[in-house]
């Protein structure tokens, strides 16, 4: 194996490029929103495309909105990198990091003339978060693997369809299903992301490789029932929506604890109609999240659900209804991109352990058409998608490290 480049990275540059986009998009909550095609994303978009510029890189954006900066070289593609848009409130690493320290990987090689072979790209990718129609919008668009009839239907998460989000960008639904046409060839695709759990802190560890990326499902459902005056209706003659959906939150997620240890699923959207104290809920409306490494416990699990939804229904006079309105399958990473990853952790003397991504992630639809993997380091508590998301500068100063030497090898 080549000797380590011993070009250092200009960390308190990319400390400060971390900064500079974190004050776009400040929530008066404390933390940063900056979803996908909002005003701060426009800004932030704007903003990152002028720092590739002045990086030397040939900066692009497709039809989709995805942002690449480029060195060129011979052969297939060798591309880094995560998204810039974030959840509600959310922190400033999620994702960010893995943009710009890709960039910071890309801005040193090219400051320092350091000769590779192979094409260079550092990529942010539209709404990774699904704060318009589902996850890895930008991702899956370019890798074309959108359905254009479904995206010209969609309405995003704020009620207002696509097409209109749309209007105040210069993208439209032709524009992001003919992204993929401008895809380079890749070879591989590397990020780096916080872990946004617990592994790394609990076994003190700087460095996760991900060997494995959890699949998600995302259904919208609805209990329906009859509104009628609380001060008036005895318990017994009541079709109460709030109370099969307490009875389903429950229950499907002591199923999960009991029978799919390591599974996930969590309701976080709720909203309970007409929503007024003396009258009894007629319709409670939720958003059901569910993940797991394994494809067969998702199937598992959903159909599990919908006979466990059907019953408290029936039960309580109720009916139930419920849409899959986003899907992933559980990856694995590149065999290739982790033994690589390890063995630069040996020679880098970077502790680091094995792991699987509870979380998702752009690698998981890059998967799909090159060597995918990915680098963790440790976030604080494993606080994320909040504004107390934090992490420490010596374990990105490692991770973005690491991601160098990953790329000068496979670039070489
Ligand atoms: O939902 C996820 O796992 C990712 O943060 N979009
Ligand atoms: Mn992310
Ligand atoms: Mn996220």
């Amino acid at each position: 194996m080549e000797k380590i480049q011993n070009v250092q990275l200009n960390n308190s540059r990319l400390r400060s490029d971390i900064e500079e986009l974190a004050a776009i998009g400040r929530d008066p909550r404390g933390g940063i929103s900056r979803p996908s095609f909002s005003k701060a994303d426009l800004e932030a978009r704007e903003w990152l495309k002028a720092k590739i510029k002045d990086s030397g890189l040939n900066v692009r954006q497709d039809g989709a909105g995805n942002i690449f900066g480029r060195m060129e070289g011979e052969g297939k593609t060798i591309m880094a990198g995560s998204h810039i848009d974030t959840v509600f409130n959310g922190g400033k690493y999620d994702g960010s990091i893995g943009v710009l320290s890709a960039l910071e990987c890309l801005r040193r090689i090219h400051e320092e003339n350091i000769p590779v072979k192979r094409p260079l790209e550092v990529a942010a990718f539209t709404d990774e978060e699904g704060n318009l129609v589902g996850d890895f919008l930008g991702s899956r668009a370019f890798l074309g693997l959108l359905d254009k009839n479904l995206l010209e239907k969609e309405i995003t998460q704020f009620g207002t369809p696509l097409v209109e989000v749309l209007e105040r960008t210069e993208f439209t639904i032709d524009s992001i299903m003919e992204a993929y046409k401008d895809r380079p060839e890749l070879e591989a695709y590397l990020e780096i992301h916080i872990e946004q759990g617990t592994v790394l802190e609990t076994e003190d560890k700087p460095i996760g490789i991900v060997d494995r990326i959890a699949g998600k499902r995302h259904r919208l459902c609805s209990f329906l029932g009859k509104a009628s005056h609380s001060g008036t209706t005895p318990f017994e003659l009541r079709h109460d929506a709030f109370l099969g959906l307490a009875d389903f939150a429950l229950k499907c997620t002591r199923y999960t604890a009991s029978e799919h240890y390591g599974s996930l699923v969590t309701i976080g959207k709720v909203f309970v109609f007409p929503g007024a104290f003396s009258i009894i809920p007629e319709k409670a409306d939720f958003s059901l999240d569910f993940r797991s490494i394994s494809a067969e416990t998702l199937e598992e699990m959903d159909k599990h659900f919908l006979t466990l939804a059907d019953d408290i229904a029936s039960t309580r006079g109720l009916e139930f209804r419920s849409a899959v309105v986003d899907k992933t399958d559980p990856v694995e990473t590149a065999p290739r991109i982790v033994t690589l990853l390890e063995e630069l952790c040996s020679e880098m003397e970077f502790p680091y352990q094995k792991m699987a991504s509870g979380a998702g992630h752009d690698a998981q639809i890059l998967a799909s058409a090159s060597d995918a993997g990915m680098i963790f380091i440790p976030c604080t508590d494993g606080i994320s998608h909040a504004p107390d998301e934090k992490i420490q500068w010596e374990h990105l100063e490692k991770g973005a490290a690491l991601l160098f030497q990953a790329l000068l090898r496979l670039a070489s």
